[in-house]
């Protein structure tokens, strides 16, 4: 859908026996076909037959599209349908917040951020008339073995180089979702790179504290897009235990002023952590990558809803279209069929067009998808 992310949650559904139906057969196949199932000896009183059921979350939205969770209880090869109201909001709000890895590898990336950072604002305005930016930077956990801890280096990480660099973080909130744009240019000014020691980074840290934190600014009615640069993969849950953190990560906002505060007492959020925050506040995440780590991300985005990747040109020359494109594309459902037909206010109802013309930002357009 053309506006803010529309959370609907599928679960296909078995007939399911509810005790082991035999020791050679194992607990996962009680969930099989009813015949099978009374094969295997599992008594037809016992067997549980859900049904497809559709639960729309109906507390009111303030976005553009509403309700914004279905949740839907669907058996394999069968249907449901919904219905979705869309309303163009009249400045079509977009919020962008750039979430930037500022490791040493990143200076020549930083530096074209730099200049083309107000190139795409402006960009953006052709597409939203009321669009904001923010900005953070990430780097890993400041803990050994991600950083060296010898007392010169944790002052400046990038002295053996004679580069003067600063210090590794998990997560700096940098700036707030402004309009201010001549703010903005300034804070991408000041930003330096900083070192540490491995390849990954704390990508993920980051992301969730940007997903989650209300210090980031997130306006409730518009689209939220999280632009994440980055040129490594991002460490995994379990990956820190290496630093002897052993914590698991809670799935919660920890800034203190602007800086992550439990990157080195709490582990990576798990992915389907991440997938579950981003979905809950409604983000769209866009993962400008540098070639060499495409595919680490190309498997990645399957997991993550509402996800766009993009390849990273040398000193990020496309970052323009790339964010541009990203805004354009609608999310997909996989694995299922979605046919939506969209009422119009004209009093068009054609099966299968999903599309109206001269709607104005007043009025609504409702979308019954029959899946
Ligand atoms: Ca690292």
């Amino acid at each position: 859908l053309d506006g803010n992310l529309l959370a609907v949650f599928f679960q296909h559904l078995c007939f399911v026996c509810p005790f082991p139906i035999s020791i050679r057969s194992g607990v996962s196949e009680r969930c099989d076909s009813v015949a099978r199932l009374l094969r295997k000896g599992c008594g037809e009183e016992f067997i549980d037959n859900p049904r497809v059921k559709v639960e729309v979350n109906a507390s009111p939205s303030s976005s553009q599209v509403a309700p914004r969770d279905i949740s839907i209880l669907l058996r394999p090869g069968s249907e449901a349908s919904f219905l979705v109201e869309v309303q163009q909001l009249e400045q079509y709000p977009v919020d962008l917040y750039y979430l930037v890895d500022v490791s040493a590898s990143m200076q020549d990336n930083l530096d074209r951020l730099k200049t083309v950072g107000m190139t795409l604002s402006q960009r953006m305005k052709e597409h939203s008339s009321d669009f904001r930016v923010g900005f953070g930077s990430f780097v890993d956990k400041p803990v050994s073995p991600y950083i060296n801890v010898h007392p010169s280096k944790i002052i400046n990480p990038c002295s053996d180089y004679e580069v003067n660099c600063r210090p590794a973080h998990g997560f700096i909130h940098v700036l707030p979702v402004t309009e201010n744009m001549v703010e903005f240019k300034r804070v991408i000014q000041h930003q330096r790179i900083a070192g540490n020691m491995d390849t990954p980074e704390g990508g993920f840290d980051a992301m969730l504290q940007a997903a989650v934190c209300q210090d980031i600014g997130w306006r409730p009615e518009a689209k939220h897009l999280l632009l994440v640069m980055t040129d490594q993969p991002s460490h995994l849950a379990l990956d820190s235990k290496l630093a002897g953190i052993v914590v698991p990560h809670d799935g919660r906002c920890h800034l203190v002023g602007n800086t992550y505060s439990q990157s080195a007492n709490m582990e990576h959020p798990t992915i389907g952590q991440l997938a579950e925050k981003l979905l809950e506040n409604s983000i769209y995440s866009i993962f400008a990558v540098d070639q060499m780590q495409y595919k680490w991300y190309e498997d990645l985005v399957d997991f993550l809803p509402g996800t766009y990747l993009g390849k990273l040109l040398p000193k990020a020359l496309n970052l323009t279209d790339l964010v541009v494109d990203a805004y354009k594309v609608d999310s997909e459902a996989h694995r299922f069929w979605v046919n939506i037909t969209a009422l119009c206010p004209n009093g068009s109802t054609v099966t299968g067009n999903s599309k109206c013309s001269n709607v104005q930002p007043s009025q609504k357009v409702q979308k019954p998808p029959d899946l």
